[in-house]
């Protein structure tokens, strides 16, 4: 028999992937270093389809039908070389290699680069949803070139999750990296709308003093407005569950330190190369961080705070709603930021990237799925040049409408030091953005004084320096 794709890498992630192409109708040959993983998978879900196991590199490629289509879903980094390296001699021009692991760009530039060499499709993918997404339908963000999407992007399509309005969740990114990129900032922003909700939470227990179960309740009515979500859904289930050993609110049984495999971390560093401000989500990244640093906390934990001054029943109510004006707009801020990220690796690596069509392709089978994600997809509709998010004229006008209130959640964050460094930075994000002079002058005034940086004015061409040291006379630089 043959097969008209295959996936080596049968862990949770591969081993679903393959079930998912199989109960869409196509033959699926698989393949895992491990053969024991292999048998298992036919064993227990052969009856799903066709698959076609492979104990051997060979036998594997020997069974795709060509252009082959060889989906690898392995540990990401020197196991994903590795397997390129074991696969990529057997292969012939015209072939296919879909990587769907979690690889930086830059790995899957390379990687692209070195087999076209040889005449090999690299198609550096992002898959996201997880586990279930993988078996019922994932986010899907490939990149590699536009050939290779011709006869994989149906397949993928077939696969992947669809947008309420039936449209499948997946579109060709870009070339190379250009997928993979777009799911390392999904990742990033996926952890900024995660700490965002949970300084909503923070604030509702510890300024309005809200039971972890009352919480869960006002999430759930939050989410049948604009801030339906898949985070929101869950943040209510967790919320809401109780500890069966201890008979506690199952969040405060739970150590509070947030851990990291690392996608988010990569879109923060890849945002200071690229000179991109995604302030939220290297706030996200670091409140984890900080959450582990258990010995500055206990050695912190003395520290003065202010007096703290419990809500009134009669405000607790209004403070939630304004705690939701705060997390819609620093939503929108965190969004913006992400897909100037995206519009800046675009720019940087010629990707060409339809901002629109990422938020159209992240509306189902991911982690970020929201109904938010319509109203961007719409905003680069309406402008496909759109300059930043907060340049379309919806959300602006929801920003004006919130804006109150998400400054008076900061006051009341400040006065009762509950930290909010989510919505905090979206703030300041938002203040500088509109800001008439921002104090940037002031600081390239200070950097021609001690290393004659010089400066632009704001009445002339040209750059200019100050003889700080000397009769402080301005000179042509
Ligand atoms: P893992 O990331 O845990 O990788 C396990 C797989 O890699 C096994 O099939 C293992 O084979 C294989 N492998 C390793 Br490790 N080293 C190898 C080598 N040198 N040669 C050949 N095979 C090797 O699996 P996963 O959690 O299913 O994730 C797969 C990919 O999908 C990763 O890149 C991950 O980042 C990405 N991803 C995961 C999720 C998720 O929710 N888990 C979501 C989205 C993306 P063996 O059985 O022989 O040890």
């Amino acid at each position: 028999t043959s097969a008209q794709i295959g996936v080596t890498g049968l862990a949770v992630m591969g081993r679903n992937l393959a079930r998912n192409f199989a109960r869409n109708g196509y033959s699926v040959a698989v393949h895992n270093r491990t053969a024991a993983k292999t048998r298992a998978l036919v064993e227990e879900f052969g009856d799903e389809g066709t698959f076609v196991a492979a104990e051997s590199a060979e036998e594997f490629v020997a069974a795709l039908e060509r252009p082959r289509r060889l989906v690898i879903m392995v540990k990401a980094g020197d196991p994903t070389d590795a397997v390129i390296r074991e696969f990529a001699p057997l292969l012939e021009p015209g072939d296919m290699i879909i990587d769907g692991g979690n690889a930086h760009f830059a790995d899957t530039r390379r990687r692209e680069k070195e087999l076209r060499e040889q005449g090999i499709h690299f198609v550096g993918t992002g898959v996201s949803g997880g586990e279930e997404g993988a078996l019922l339908g994932p986010s899907i963000m490939p990149g590699g070139s536009v050939e290779s999407y011709a006869t994989l992007g149906p397949m993928l399509e077939k696969i992947s999750a669809k947008a309420a309005d039936g449209t499948p969740c997946v579109t060709h990114c870009g070339p190379d990296g250009a997928g993979h990129f777009v799911k390392m900032v999904h990742n990033g922003i996926e952890y900024a709308d995660m700490q965002l909700i949970a300084e909503a939470y923070h604030l509702l227990r510890e300024v309005a003093g809200y039971s972890p179960a009352e919480i869960a309740d006002i999430f759930r009515t939050w989410n049948q407005g604009r801030l339906d979500s898949y985070l929101i859904e869950i943040t209510a289930e967790v919320l809401s569950h109780v500890d069966a050993a201890t008979g506690k609110p199952f969040v405060d049984v739970v150590q509070d330190q947030a851990e990291q495999k690392g996608t988010g971390r990569w879109t923060v560093q890849i945002a200071l190369d690229l000179g991109v401000p995604v302030s939220g989500i290297a706030e996200a990244v670091f409140a984890r961080s900080l959450s582990g640093h258990t010995e500055l906390r206990e050695a912190s934990r003395g520290l003065a705070g202010p007096s703290v001054t419990p809500l009134g029943d009669a405000e607790k109510a209004a403070f939630a709603d304004k705690v939701e004006q705060a997390l819609y707009a620093s939503k929108i801020v965190s969004y913006t930021q992400g897909f100037h990220e995206i519009q800046a690796g675009s720019e940087e690596y010629d990707w060409n990237i339809d901002l629109g069509s990422v938020a159209a392709i992240w509306r189902g089978g991911c982690i970020i799925r929201a109904a938010f994600l319509d109203r961007i997809r719409a905003a680069y509709d309406a402008r496909a040049d759109l300059p930043s998010l907060l340049a379309d004229k919806s959300f602006a006008e929801e920003i004006a409408a919130a804006q109150d209130d998400w400054r008076a959640v900061l006051v009341a964050a400040t006065q009762q030091g509950v930290p909010t460094p989510g919505f905090s930075a979206a703030l300041a994000y938002y203040d500088a953005l509109r800001a008439e002079r921002l104090p940037a002058a002031l600081t390239q005034g200070q950097r021609d004084f001690f290393g004659a940086h010089t400066y632009r004015r704001t009445d002339r061409e040209g750059s200019f320096h100050t003889l700080w040291g000397g009769d402080r006379s301005e000179v042509p630089a």
